[in-house]
């Protein structure tokens, strides 16, 4: 049973920010619990970018209630007047007397700023519960706020011996139900989901979330150098969610013009033969993807890890094993390290068993 506590109401405050990810666009999510006299009095979450923030809605249920009260905040309460004004400003005027933030708004606009206003306004407050679980949950907000470039978290499902099909191309299924149910979920987290033209050409995936309870598609992007996306694509025709087709500047005008009469956006990132991954996480951005999920195939993750592109590894495996030397796809094809000491290392592993199956996820560390 959990002990009445601080951790207590920040932790429900947290499952509630944590219940509103992938529908918040590039905001964060964040929870907010008011307690008076040891009951709460007031819940609120950040549920879309543009709306009330958690604080906001918490206080508006709180009222009179809030006077002398205890405020438990996921992320520093802010200081700017965005599309809403400054929540800082909101817990001083409603008489708060204490108020507990999980960690820091790294947003510029913010960073500090929130809790020096509620300092000196004779606030108590005190920073950090719950800080590691609150950084996680944020991990995609904190790295676009910063450099304004997408959280890219690399999922790939394979065999025990790393592979993500047969040497006949056979790939359905690698992974238990379980598994692929955590991946639908993830889609629903993310902006963007992110493929190479390999593999719409090899499965014809449609790339939507498909979860038991509705939930949220993700942009499809085609990382397609030679615009090779065939116009009949489920990407390009189904209309299940908006797609981006980014090709080299070299690519076919006439490719380009055919994908655009069929509704799809087309970028070009790359003077060279193929796509410049790094400028197209930059273009990206700038069209406000803020969080992208890439499921491949090798090669594209290949490149995206070599070049340092990519935030979280996210890795199902299934107990199986399929050989096929290199005529079965890999998780990774690329030309890979010379010694093992220039390995790709993870750090923050965390590993989940899901019956038969293992996900293994972690960061890799930045060389
Ligand atoms: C909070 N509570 O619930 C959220 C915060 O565009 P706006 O006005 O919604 O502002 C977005 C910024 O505000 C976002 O980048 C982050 O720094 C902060 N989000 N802050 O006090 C909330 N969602
Ligand atoms: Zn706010």
């Amino acid at each position: 049973m959990q002990v009445m506590n601080d951790e207590f109401y920040m932790s429900l405050a947290l499952d509630m920010a944590e219940r509103a990810q992938g529908q918040t666009g590039i905001n964060p999510v964040v929870g907010c619990v008011v307690v008076k006299d040891g009951a709460v009095v007031g819940l609120g979450t950040h549920l879309k970018r543009g709306t009330g923030h958690a604080e906001v809605h918490a206080l508006n249920m709180a009222g009179e209630q809030a006077k002398g009260g205890t405020a438990y905040v996921t992320l520093e309460p802010c200081s700017h007047y965005g599309i809403t004004p400054p929540c800082s400003e909101r817990l001083i005027t409603e008489g708060v007397a204490r108020v507990v933030v999980a960690c820091e708004d790294p947003n510029p606009q913010v960073a500090g700023r929130g809790i020096a206003m509620l300092r000196s306004a004779g606030i108590e407050v005190e920073v950090g519960l719950l800080k590691e679980r609150a950084l996680r949950l944020n991990e995609r907000f904190i790295k676009y706020i910063l450099t304004r470039k997408p959280f890219v978290t690399l999922k790939s499902a394979s065999t025990l011996d790393g592979k993500i099909g047969t040497r006949t191309g056979d790939s359905k299924w690698i992974s238990n139900e379980e598994a692929r149910a955590i991946v639908h979920t993830l889609r629903h987290r993310h902006q963007g989901i992110m493929v190479g033209v390999g593999t719409v050409l090899a499965d014809n995936p449609s790339l939507t979330t498909r979860t038991e309870v509705p939930g949220i598609n993700p942009v499809r992007i085609v990382i397609d150098s030679k615009l090779r996306t065939p116009l009949d694509a489920a990407v390009v025709a189904d209309g299940q969610a908006p797609t981006i087709v980014i090709a080299a500047d070299s690519a076919d005008p006439a490719k380009e013009a055919a994908l655009t009469a069929a509704g799809v956006k087309v970028l070009r990132c790359g003077a060279g033969p193929r796509v410049d991954l790094t400028a197209a996480m930059k273009a990206l951005g700038e069209l406000e993807i803020g969080s992208v999920l890439l499921e491949g195939g090798g090669e594209l993750n290949g490149a995206m890890l070599e070049q340092g592109l990519v935030d979280r590894v996210t890795l199902f495996f299934a107990p199986k094993i399929v050989g096929g030397r290199a005529e079965a796809p890999s998780a990774f094809s690329w030309d890979g390290v010379a010694l093992m000491k220039d390995a790709v290392t993870l750090e923050q592993v965390e590993v989940e068993v899901l019956g038969d199956n293992v996900c293994i996820t972690g960061r890799p560390a930045s060389s």
